[in-house]
């Protein structure tokens, strides 16, 4: 076999990562737990190539930012199961809205799920999450579909640190996440960045750790129980935790437009009037919104008239990544 195809899902995270134990393994400072999103798909392509450098076409083009990452996650993975084959990338998002929305958890899961086929490496789900967390903390999640849970791990090797399945996409079928994108632009700073300086700086950091982690148990239980209302509750709180960790941070990181801020309104507003539905968002501008099947068209309703949207992505849980093998 010489070419292989993976398509791989971004994911969002409910109790969320911010902040390592470990720069070079990509050890996170607590678990967090996410879903994966089939709307925001990525395709890559890999095949192995003749020559000592690897070709990596990303989005269409053969420079970039995000090219240094992936350069970096290839020559890792090489040393780590030492392998001495180059390889061709190509690697495209299935979703029309362009940078905001790119996502290195889709990309590194599928280049360590590509990898781990191409060149025969035998690895388990398991051993792909620690392989892919190499590339992206967020990644290690995007192994799965469904909801996962990413352990922090103990010990300083990072064996321990890698995702698991809670329960699939199959397991809650209406469950959706709305995805309000509020600009094309890319982040102003990135999340390794960011999170870094929040961990050195922000004096909420460490209350939050510990009412973060203690969220995880009653997360699993709720989803366990298909009990929305604590799912969305449990989500928001560390949203919003999170939030004042970033705010607290200096030099403080606001993520959030003008537009942000209307939508956040609006959906309070509208969870006030009895609807079921929960707020997050990451390191930028667009608001995600938790909701259930039955509720989503009430919600985009209550969204369209606000100016500065580009776009509502609705979208169901995602299915595992999908290997082709040709
Ligand atoms: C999350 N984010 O849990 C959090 C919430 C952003 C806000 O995971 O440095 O791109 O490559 O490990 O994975 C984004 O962090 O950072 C992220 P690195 P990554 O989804």
């Amino acid at each position: 076999m010489n070419k292989v195809h993976v398509i791989s899902h971004a994911n969002i995270a409910l109790i969320k990562y911010w902040g390592k134990r470990d720069h070079q393994l990509i050890l996170p400072s607590k678990s967090s737990l996410s879903v994966g999103v089939a709307a925001l798909a990525t395709r890559t392509t890999l095949s192995i190539i003749d020559g000592k450098k690897d070709l990596i076409i990303l989005e269409g083009n053969e420079n970039g930012k995000l090219l240094e990452p992936v350069r970096h996650f290839l020559d890792t993975t090489r040393a780590l199961f030492g392998i001495n084959k180059f390889f061709s990338i190509y690697s495209k998002n299935l979703f029309p809205t362009a940078s905001g929305l790119a996502s290195s958890a889709s990309g590194f899961s599928a280049l360590a799920i590509g990898l781990n086929s191409l060149c025969k490496l035998g690895l388990n789900k398991q051993q792909l999450s620690i392989l892919a967390r190499h590339g992206s903390g967020s990644a290690a999640r995007s192994i799965f579909g469904g909801f996962v849970l990413w352990h922090k791990g103990l010990k300083p090797d990072g064996s321990d640190s890698y995702a698991e399945q809670i329960a699939t996409n199959n397991d809650w079928p209406t469950f959706r996440i709305l995805i309000v994108v509020t600009t094309r632009a890319a982040k102003k700073i990135s999340s390794r960045t960011g999170m870094q300086a929040s961990l050195e700086t922000s004096p909420n950091y460490t209350h939050w750790l510990a009412q973060s982690e203690n969220r995880i148990g009653p997360m699993i239980d709720a989803i366990s129980r298909q009990d929305f209302s604590t799912v969305g509750t449990l989500a928001q709180a560390d949203w919003e935790d999170m939030r004042d960790v970033m705010l607290s941070t200096t030099p403080t990181l606001d993520y959030w437009s003008a537009t942000s801020h209307t939508i956040i309104a609006t959906i309070t507003k509208l969870k006030m009037a009895g609807v079921a539905c929960y707020i997050t968002t990451d390191a930028g501008p667009h608001v995600k919104i938790l909701c259930l099947a039955q509720d989503a068209l009430t919600i985009k309703n209550n969204l369209y008239h606000i100016a500065g949207i580009v776009e509502v992505i609705e979208s169901d849980l995602a299915q595992e990544p999908i290997l082709i093998e040709e």
